[in-house]
């Protein structure tokens, strides 16, 4: 069964998936070509950009991407022993945050932005269950420029899904599926172009 999406319906670009203690859903073209060029450019050349340190091995390693986090002021970020301070809201994370908050009835306060700058960059398996993500975390996913493989398998049963996020699509993640699955964006040996990533989230303290 590895390496199988399962698609339960399609409708107006909304994909639901039948996996089990899986809440997950996609909206492909949730933002149009023109929203989606617009904002990659001006996302790549306005956020402010960094390569963090993780602990790797007992060894300090650059992270195979750049990062940034931004968000109400009081909520900082603390993952794989790096800890992020928020810089402000802009313009264009505000119009994007309020699309999906309307679409989808949920409110963030956060979003870490991912800038993968060729296949060559990557996420390793992780869960997004930080305890500052409240018990049951609501992940909003928003894909710009390059489209790659989103990996899903669960902890337990031996289930994986391989979701494609394309260009302006929108990934919830939600109820349980932090508890039972992991996810990770793995490298792609073929010539890819970039893109970016924004994981709008919701911190409790
Ligand atoms: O780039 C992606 O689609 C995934 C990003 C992610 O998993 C995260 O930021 O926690
Ligand atoms: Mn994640």
């Amino acid at each position: 069964m590895a390496g199988h999406v399962y698609p339960l319906f399609s409708q107006h670009g909304l994909e639901n998936f039948d996996l089990p203690d899986a809440d997950i859903r996609l909206y492909h073209g949730f933002f149009n070509v023109e929203e989606s060029a617009r904002l990659f450019a001006r996302l790549e050349s306005e956020i402010l950009w960094q390569q963090d340190q993780i602990r790797m091995f007992g060894k300090q390693m650059l992270i195979p991407r750049l990062n940034a986090w931004y968000g109400d002021a009081d909520k900082s970020y603390t993952y794989s022993g790096i800890h992020l301070k928020p810089h402000p809201w802009n313009e264009d994370l505000l119009w994007i945050k309020d699309r999906i908050e309307k679409e989808t009835g949920l409110t963030f306060t956060s979003v870490l932005l991912n800038l993968y700058r060729s296949g060559n960059d990557s996420m390793g398996w992780h869960a997004d269950d930080e305890p500052e993500l409240g018990l049951n975390p609501s992940i909003a996913s928003v894909s710009f420029g390059a489209s790659r493989m989103f990996q899903m398998r669960h902890v337990s049963k031996k289930i994986r899904a391989n979701i494609p996020l394309d260009n302006g699509s929108l990934f919830v993640m939600q109820g349980s599926t932090q508890h039972y699955w992991q996810h990770q964006i793995p490298k792609s040996s073929k010539a890819l172009d970039s893109r970016i990533n924004l994981t709008f989230r919701s911190i409790y303290h």
